[in-house]
């Protein structure tokens, strides 16, 4: 039997993957665990206060349930991380070693998220290949480049099996995102219900790939449960879904909010997006463990309405 630990569990996607797994694994076999009190979705099953970089407090709830298998989520994002970049540094590097070395004395399966944030100026962005230059330009960028060589390093030294995902920016309407460059996405939906209009930090044409948040959940899912022989890349898959920019997801709202009114007043968080893809080859993720998406840019806009309608309406 299965025993997880979600860590950052209260985050974006924790919320999201630990109700997931909770469903595939039962609710007592899920342990979730954050800095933070539990996230009123997730707060009616198993959950640790947990700071990860203390080293010793991980190890001693490892013990406690007989933990095999972890999916390692917390994290500082791009935006935030340009503001504190020792902090990003710290916190994103040293959690993920602490964590590789809890699978090298024998967790059995881990999962760490990447992102496209490894990508940088110099990577071509249209349909960014797995394998390319890379020399990201973000704080956050780096210590995903540098987390991705640390995996793959844990599974050819010490058998470690440890899998992970390039996330492009993932959308979902039951948790707030945390600082990133690909939050207007999220809030676009919350101001076009409750507002009317949204000032958005980012150009109207600045394309980026994107994701579902179901489909996230989906392939992070279906990765990890993939048979080892299947799972080729070691250091982190491309995973893509859709790309779009403000413009067009502003367009997308308007077919049921005709009178939604965007502005733009680009920040710094346009020069990261600069910085990034526009769209993603997903294809070696799609011939190793049959990944394939399930929503498109009009989908995700019907749902996301859908849902928060209900919520705040
Ligand atoms: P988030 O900021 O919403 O959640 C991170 C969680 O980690 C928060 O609940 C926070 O309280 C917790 N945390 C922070 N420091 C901690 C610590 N020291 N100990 C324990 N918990 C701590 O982030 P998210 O959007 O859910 O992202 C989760 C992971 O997915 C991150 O590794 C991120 O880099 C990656 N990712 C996310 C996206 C996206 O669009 N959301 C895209 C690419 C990759
Ligand atoms: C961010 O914008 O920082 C994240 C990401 C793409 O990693 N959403």
């Amino acid at each position: 039997m299965n025993k997880v630990l979600v860590i950052g569990a209260c985050g974006q996607l924790g919320t999201e993957l630990t109700l997931k797994l909770r469903d595939l694994f039962g609710v007592d076999n899920v342990i979730a665990s954050d800095l933070r009190d539990p996230a009123e979705l997730i707060a009616d099953g198993p959950y640790e206060r947990l700071d990860v970089m203390d080293k010793e407090s991980l190890d001693l709830i490892i013990d406690q349930y007989q933990i095999t298998e972890i999916y390692h989520l917390a994290a500082i994002l791009s935006a935030k991380g340009e503001q504190a970049p020792k902090m990003a540094w710290d916190l994103n590097m040293n959690s993920l070693l602490n964590v590789l070395e809890a699978g090298r004395k024998g967790v059995k399966k881990i999962y760490w998220p990447s992102s496209i944030a490894v990508f940088g100026p110099d990577t071509p962005s249209n349909q960014t290949p797995q394998h390319t230059v890379m020399n990201p330009n973000t704080v956050y960028g780096i210590s995903k480049l540098a987390g991705e060589r640390w995996c793959e390093y844990y599974h050819q030294k010490y058998g470690v099996d440890v899998r992970s995902l390039r996330y492009p920016g993932l959308i979902g309407y039951k948790a707030q995102p945390g600082g990133g460059t690909t939050d207007y996405a999220v809030d676009i939906f919350w101001k076009a219900i409750m507002d009317g209009s949204y000032e958005c930090f980012l150009r109207a044409d600045a394309k980026l790939p994107m994701m579902y948040m179901d489909d996230a959940v989906k392939a992070t899912v279906e990765l990890m449960q993939a048979d080892a022989d299947k799972v080729t890349v070691r250091s982190s898959y491309n995973v893509s879904a859709m790309s779009f920019s403000p413009e067009m997801i502003y367009e997308a709202i308007c077919k049921r909010y005709p009178d939604f009114k965007i502005t733009y007043t680009p920040d710094f968080r346009q020069e990261i997006a600069d910085s990034w893809p526009n769209s993603i080859d997903d294809s070696q993720a799609r011939k190793d463990w049959g990944w394939q998406h399930d929503f498109d840019l009009d989908q995700l806009v019907g749902t996301m309405l859908d849902n928060l309608e209900a919520i705040l309406v």
